[in-house]
């Protein structure tokens, strides 16, 4: 019986598309565009431009192309399109794009006999996109915050501190550098809202997961925050779309996806939102004390939340959840991209990186990374600088071992702040299929790790959002976690179990790291004692 849902996932590296059929609890089809193999035309690097001065942006006609790819992908594989019931997505937060008055018109007379690529060439009004890597917006970020009355009012207002790679900063930045674009600017989208628009042919909302990456929206009321518009760039609010829930439904699929691709008119579209809140409901965290990892090109840690609370340090974010609550989370730019860095340096595969897990013990004979490949978010670093405490660039088993240690200690570390004591983490993402950087993780939180078949858990979080409002629609209401369940069976997960051996071991590096972080970023005490203590107490006589 066909029942099936489409979710799109417009990451930083790729486009992601997942055909489900929920009836027969079935992943029907999944796909991959990989900007830089498939569209090698745009020149991005791991889907971006890195300019100098830390800009980093993406070119939104090369999400557009990614997108008309993968429906061909669709249609190549012949699969029954006419079929799909209701499609929702997902894509990287944070990121802008900014159109200008052709954008409206353009939409709505589309000719399906042409490429989207060819018909929008003209609908921008700047042609890249700051994207989340960006962290070029530090004055900005300090000007806002001043304005909101410091951090802590900033926190409560919108969930977060101002941070560079949010849009109220970036679109700040934009209005002072090139005012004249700006004001002839019309809409400004989140990535997300972008494509949702294109499939809409008309202006989407921004939904409330989403939304609250910006430092512009109310935390608290899910509203535009006066305060917030008035302290990023003048007449903003006329410039931004309306907010909505982020399981409202905003229309059907537009007549020229129908008769490009045969998508029944009656599709429904369901509100896109961030590649984080999709992957809390595409791994199933749809309860209080659940959290998961995303091991993506950004590593995050996440939680859903009932009860709104903040990291009033500053580190971390509280974003809406898609459920209609929120989650709090906090976000890496030293990810995938900076364990592709020791990979690539070496010149060694995965395989060897795994092999050289199994071979090095934990604690890595008290070798200590502060991996700052690219600008930190979590702790702040703005200038990319690698830190070694006992070890130097070319040991190549200590560099493997240390990075992976430095990015959960950090995240044990910075987590704090997410009041959930979970028995278990879920975790997702391209870097989960690596079961030796898993047993690390589930050794250093000295939790059970579980991951699942799928690891495009932001897709799949999509398409089951398109699931659970298309039958709130028709009145027929599913639970959260019956929905999840049902394609996401805990049977067919796996569990990577702690070592009880290595307990104490890491609570004790917990302490040398968090010295080693205050003395390199905060002119900390130095960490060579407790650091000496540590190898003395694990690895006495042992030979490196
Ligand atoms: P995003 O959705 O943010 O674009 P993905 O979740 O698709 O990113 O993850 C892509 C990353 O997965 C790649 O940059 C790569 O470093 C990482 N990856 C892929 N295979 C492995 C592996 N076997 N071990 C570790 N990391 C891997
Ligand atoms: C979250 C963040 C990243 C992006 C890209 O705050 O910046 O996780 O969403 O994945």
């Amino acid at each position: 019986m066909s029942d099936l849902f489409l979710g799109l996932d417009c990451s930083t590296q790729s486009l992601t598309t997942i055909l489900i059929n929920f009836k027969s609890k079935e992943i029907v089809f999944t796909n991959r565009v990989i900007y830089d193999n498939a569209l090698p035309q745009y020149n991005t690097k791991n889907g971006a431009y890195f300019f100098k001065n830390g800009v980093v942006h993406s070119n939104p006609l090369m999400w557009v192309e990614a997108l008309e790819l993968s429906f061909e992908n669709l249609v190549d594989n012949g699969l029954a399109i006419e079929e799909i019931k209701a499609i929702s997505g997902s894509a990287q937060q944070h990121g802008t794009v900014y159109l200008n008055k052709n954008f409206k018109e353009v939409l709505q007379s589309l000719d399906s006999k042409i490429s989207l690529r060819e018909q929008l060439k003209t609908i921008f009004s700047r042609e890249t996109s700051p994207i989340w890597m960006d962290s070029s917006t530090s004055k900005q970020c300090e000007e806002i915050r001043n304005a909101l009355g410091g951090l802590k009012s900033t926190i409560r207002i919108t969930g977060s501190n101002t941070f560079e790679r949010f849009s109220g900063p970036q679109i700040r930045k934009f209005y002072q550098e090139d005012p004249n674009a700006y004001f002839k600017t019309s809409i400004i989208h989140l990535v997300s809202s972008f494509i949702s628009s294109l499939l809409l042919a008309k202006n989407s909302p921004i939904d409330h997961g989403d939304g609250a990456g910006m430092n512009l929206m109310n935390i608290k009321s899910k509203e535009w925050d006066h305060r917030a518009l008035e302290a990023t760039a003048p007449n903003l609010k006329e410039k931004l779309p309306l907010l909505c829930k982020s399981y409202e439904i905003i229309g059907n699929i537009s007549p020229y996806f129908v008769d490009r691709y045969d998508f029944s008119p009656e599709t429904l579209l369901v509100a896109w939102s961030g590649d984080n809140p999709n992957s809390l409901i595409g791994i199933g965290l749809t309860e209080k004390g659940k959290v998961g990892i995303s091991l993506g090109t950004s590593d995050t840690y996440f939680s859903y939340m009932k009860d709104l609370y903040f990291d009033l340090k500053g580190e971390g974010h509280v974003f809406g959840a898609p459920t209609g609550d929120y989650m709090g989370l906090i976000c890496y730019k030293n990810g995938s991209l900076a364990r592709e860095k020791i990979k690539d340096k070496f010149n060694i595969t995965w395989e060897d990186f795994s092999d050289i897990l199994n071979q090095t013990p934990p604690g890595n004979y008290g070798k200590v990374m502060l991996p700052y490949f690219f600008p930190e978010i979590v702790p702040y670093v703005l200038e990319p600088k690698i830190y070694r405490f006992g070890f130097d660039e070319n040991d190549l088993k200590g560099n493997v071992r240390a990075i992976i240690e430095a990015q959960f200690l950090s995240m044990r570390l910075h987590s704090e702040w997410i009041n959930e004591k979970p028995k278990e983490i879920y975790v997702t993402g391209g870097a989960s299929i690596n079961r030796e950087i898993l047993q690390v993780a589930a050794n250093i939180f000295n939790k059970k790790i579980r991951v699942f078949e799928i690891s495009d858990s932001a897709a799949l979080g999509a398409a089951l959002r398109s699931v659970k409002s298309y039958y709130d629609f028709l009145g027929e209401e599913i639970k959260w976690s019956k929905i999840v369940s049902r394609i996401l069976p805990i049977q067919r997960s796996e569990v990577i179990k702690p070592s009880r051996n290595y307990k104490e071991l890491y609570a004790d590096m917990l302490e040398v790291y968090r010295k080693c972080e205050d003395f390199s970023l905060k002119n900390g005490e130095n960490p060579e004692k407790i650091r000496k203590e540590f190898i003395k107490k694990y690895f006495k006589n042992k030979k490196k």
